[in-house]
């Protein structure tokens, strides 16, 4: 009997300030699909912006948990990966994904470490060395645009891009790295416009997705942009499709947030949005 779709979900859990497990487990719940979570680390908020945050580590707790899931013989359609603290941590997440995955199991793994040029504060400089091992193991890998220039080593180069500049960083992160798939957050080509681009090396598919841009930057939309992804990709989208209903749904979650002029900080306003989630999912899969 097929029952829901199920992700496992690995993050931290951000207590507050929307991010990681806490907009995760809404958004994939209100696509329809079931939710396992993982997390790795519980902290009093993130770490943008705020000063004074608690961190408890749980790398210790990961194994044991992923070998009592073993005795269990669970099914995962997707194994989401996010926010790592540590190396220890990205070589378990490494080791949990060949434990946990099955031959129809999609791993997708957002590189979260970086943005508009930098490295986080909290991350050691060879950070991305180790981000880019865990890349390998992955069918769909969510960079930014910073963060893709890290793993492959390069100079970040800030926006506005040409199309075949995007193309050609999507190919590299797939043949350098060696995921299957690549999704780039933070593409834009013109000064009034933000989005993705998706590409697939089997095939060499190449699509953008764009929006008009809201000029101001929040916490979490890179979780909230995976969040979708995930859930629309398990839903049956193609990449391209998946990754337009996420640039959609997030676009418009920063919409909301922009107008009501909350804090930065405080995350974006997607609750709004799940109601229509579904509908927009299976919107981008019939366009
Ligand atoms: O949104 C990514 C994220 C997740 N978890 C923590 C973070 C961040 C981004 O800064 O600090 C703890």
């Amino acid at each position: 009997m097929a029952g829901l779709k199920r992700v496992l979900a690995v993050h931290d859990i951000s207590c507050f300030g929307k991010c990681s497990l806490t907009v995760a487990l809404p958004i994939i719940s209100a696509a329809g699909v079931e939710v396992t979570v993982l997390p790795t680390a519980v902290l009093s908020t993130h770490t943008g912006g705020f000063e004074g945050f608690t961190y408890r580590d749980l790398t210790e707790d990961v194994m044991p948990i992923v070998e009592h899931w073993q005795t269990l013989d669970l099914h995962f359609d997707a194994i989401y990966s996010g926010f790592l603290g540590s190396f220890e941590q990205i070589d378990l997440v490494i080791e949990l994904i060949s434990r946990l995955k099955s031959a129809d199991t999609k791993v997708i793994v957002d590189p979260v470490m970086a943005d508009h040029g930098e490295l986080y504060g909290l991350f050691p400089a060879d950070f991305p060395q180790g981000m880019a091992r865990l890349c390998a193991v992955a069918d769909v890998i969510t960079p930014n645009t910073t963060e893709a220039a890290l793993l492959l080593g390069r100079d970040w180069v800030a926006p506005p891009y040409e199309e075949a500049q995007v193309r050609a960083l999507c190919a590299a992160l797939t043949g350098e790295l060696g995921a299957r798939a690549a999704v780039l957050t933070g593409v834009a080509f013109d000064d009034a416009h933000l989005g993705a681009a998706s590409y697939e090396a089997a095939g060499e598919k190449f699509a953008c997705a764009q929006e008009a841009l809201v000029p101001d930057m929040y916490h979490g939309t890179g979780d909230v942009f995976g969040s979708v992804l995930v859930a629309a990709l398990v839903r049956g989208a193609t990449l391209a499709q998946a990754c337009a209903a996420a640039v959609r749904f997030t676009v418009a979650s920063i919409e909301r947030s922009y107008k009501a002029q909350t804090d930065n900080r405080y995350g974006v306003d997607f609750e709004t949005g799940l109601s229509g989630l579904v509908a927009l999912i299976e919107e981008a899969k019939a366009s």
